[in-house]
């Protein structure tokens, strides 16, 4: 089954089985509308709003995929954990923490009658997500959001929390699977993708020093949020501030070098994930420096000096390890992402080594970027 196939969308009347599964949700009032929502590659996402006579709500419904997040239930033990921890911090400054709406049974989820887990969540309103950055500004905003929820969290023991993907950011493990995919050839495209492999095997020396170092005990292994792309933090629609990190499915044990670095990825430059111009694809220096400015900024206090010396590293190596995602699924058929159409992991994949190659070109202003702020 490849994930188009998977992914439910509809347009128009809300169906009777997506109906009866959100009557299972402890919200007032009635039903007005529900649409697909946001382009999360996981989830399939629904704004819906709900109006009693007190007037109308939003809420966001997800019904889950459990093909990526095997134990539904362990995953929102974890989300209510990190939640509930966050609320008891929240300090000065525009900040929201993800609101769950239970079921009417007091459970966290709801269950369809197809067997797929529903969860729902309050609404953040006023605010917006962006798929990339338009501006240093919003670059900066995203990075104080994620250094700031990484802050909070610093204090909950990674051991209270469920490894939701094991191995998520093993990127040696990540490299192994895209050579096992090379091997299968289960689509029959890996003969057209020689150029994208041998650029991925490439690198296969290069990829080891954050497992190495959290293995070590050179780098702390920190709850981090290990899904920091852009579009998983909501920004006030006026001021521009990051109010909310959202998507917390992986927060788990990990490095900050996994959450600066795709933050890096996903905020440094003017292109889309799927960009086919790759002219348009390469890091911008004022961005990447807002970033920093925001990031480490807020940072700064709990940074070790062996995370601060790897800064530099964790943009090529979070670009590198999606990029060997993207091509894996490729090769596998595309079972893992959403895809809008044939060849978008293959555009991806294509995007993610063109930005890969820009930072290798520039490592050395990123480490003065980065020397100037920590
Ligand atoms: P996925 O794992 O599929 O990426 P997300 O949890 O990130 O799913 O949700 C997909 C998108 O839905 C987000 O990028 C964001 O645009 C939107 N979204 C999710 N939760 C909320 C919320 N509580 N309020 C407003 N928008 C949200
Ligand atoms: C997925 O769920 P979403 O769309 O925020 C993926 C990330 C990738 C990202 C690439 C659980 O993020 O790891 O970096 O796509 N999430 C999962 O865009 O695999
Ligand atoms: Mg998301």
């Amino acid at each position: 089954m490849t994930r188009e196939l998977f992914a439910r969308t509809f347009s128009g009347m809300v169906p009777d089985d997506i109906k009866n599964v959100l009557a299972g949700f402890a919200i007032a009032g009635d039903l007005v509308d529900c649409t697909p929502y946001g382009n999360g590659h996981i989830h399939d996402t629904y704004a819906a709003t709900y109006r009693d006579g007190n007037g109308s709500r939003r809420f966001i419904h997800q019904r889950l995929n459990h093909h990526v997040f095997k134990d539904p239930v362990g995953m929102m033990r974890n989300i209510v954990r990190v939640c509930e921890h966050l609320a008891g911090k929240l300090d000065s400054g525009p900040q929201q923490v993800l609101e769950i709406v239970k079921a009417r049974n007091g459970d966290t989820m709801c269950r369809d009658a197809s067997g797929y887990y529903w969860r729902t969540y309050v609404f953040v309103e006023n605010t917006e997500y962006h798929d990339f950055v338009q501006t240093p500004a919003q670059a900066e905003a995203a990075g104080f959001a994620f250094a700031r929820f990484q802050r909070m969290l610093v204090d909950l023991d990674a051991n209270d929390l469920n490894e939701t993907i094991p191995g998520f950011h093993h990127t040696p493990s990540r490299m192994a699977a895209l050579e096992s995919a090379v091997a299968a050839d289960t689509a029959g495209r890996v003969a057209q993708c020689g150029d994208e492999i041998n650029f991925a095997l490439a690198r296969k020396e290069r990829i080891r020093i954050v497992t190495d170092g959290l293995e070590s005990g050179e780098i702390p292994v920190r709850v981090t949020h290990n899904d920091t792309k852009i579009n998983n933090v909501l920004l006030d629609v006026e001021t521009g501030a990051g109010v909310c990190v959202i998507d917390l499915d992986t927060v788990m044990a990990g490095s900050l070098l996994y959450d600066f670095g795709e933050l890096v990825r996903t905020s440094t430059g003017d292109f889309a994930e799927n960009e086919k111009d790759l002219g348009k694809v390469s890091l911008d220096l004022e961005r990447y420096e807002a970033l920093v400015r925001g990031y480490v900024g807020e940072a700064k206090s709990f940074l070790q000096p062996r995370e601060i010396e790897l800064l530099p590293h964790a943009g090529f190596l979070m670009t590198f390890e999606n990029g060997i995602r993207f091509l894996a699924d490729y090769l596998n058929g595309d079972t893992y992402y959403k895809i809008h159409y044939a060849e978008e992991n293959l555009d991806r994949t294509h995007t993610q080594f063109r930005l890969v190659r820009d930072i290798e070109e520039k490592v050395d202003q990123l480490g003065a970027i980065v020397d100037r702020h920590a």
